[in-house]
């Protein structure tokens, strides 16, 4: 009686640097390669070139050190390099959460895109210094860098959401993002790999 819930983590303070992406204290750190994102490039030949010309680190995640548990609240600062694998540009992975549950976005450093898709429509927003992003329950994201800095973005979403990465390499995210015009231009199609050219552009950045 009166044990309200189980204390699994104590209440600390972080220092979060947009400079760098850390996060101090530090919990677990996660690092994608190319060779990390397969099927999820619009281009394999250009994708496995990629690997073959030194597998470049795409991005990197450092979390804080807050358990993965329902209750819990985890956050973590994304780091995408700039670059591109072929004409698309570097970016997360993309999931959906595997529960019912949102994400807030805050971009920190640099200029990046968030893309979101419900599994029919798909959505684009610019995230730059002091711009939000609100992930709705049901709503696949992922985050792209269009630009010749990193970008990076702080994340926090509730423990137990589960990350579902195959849903994303079997279905798309909806659109990619390319090279075009003087940054970038956003490719829209339903399919991983079958893409027709539509909009230029996403949603101007709320400064
Ligand atoms: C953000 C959050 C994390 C996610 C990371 C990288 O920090 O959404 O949950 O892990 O971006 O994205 P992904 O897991 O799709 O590779
Ligand atoms: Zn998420």
């Amino acid at each position: 009686m009166g044990e309200a819930m189980t204390r699994t983590v104590q209440p600390f303070g972080a220092i979060l640097s947009s400079a760098t992406g850390a996060i101090l204290p530090a919990g677990p750190i996660t690092e994608r390669h190319v060779s990390d994102m397969g099927g999820l490039y619009k281009d394999e030949t250009d994708w496995r070139k990629a690997i073959d010309a030194g597998d470049p680190l795409v991005y990197r995640v450092d979390a804080a050190p807050v358990l993965d548990a329902y209750g819990q609240l985890l956050f973590s600062i994304t780091t995408i390099e700039p670059g591109a694998i072929g004409s698309e540009f570097f970016m997360t992975k993309g999931h959906w959460h595997t529960e019912p549950v949102g994400e807030f976005y805050l971009g920190l450093s640099g200029q990046g895109l968030l893309l979101l898709f419900d599994g029919q429509e798909h959505l684009s927003l610019e995230l730059a210094p002091g711009t939000a992003g609100y992930i709705p329950p049901g709503w696949a994201h992922r985050t792209v860098n269009p630009r010749t800095e990193p970008f990076r973005f702080l994340a926090v979403y509730p423990g137990g959401a589960g990350h579902d990465y195959e849903r994303v390499v079997r279905e798309g995210m909806g659109a990619r993002v390319v090279r075009g015009g003087t940054t970038y231009h956003i490719e829209v199609g339903l399919g991983p790999r079958s893409m027709t050219s539509e909009n230029d552009g996403a949603a101007p950045p709320t400064k």
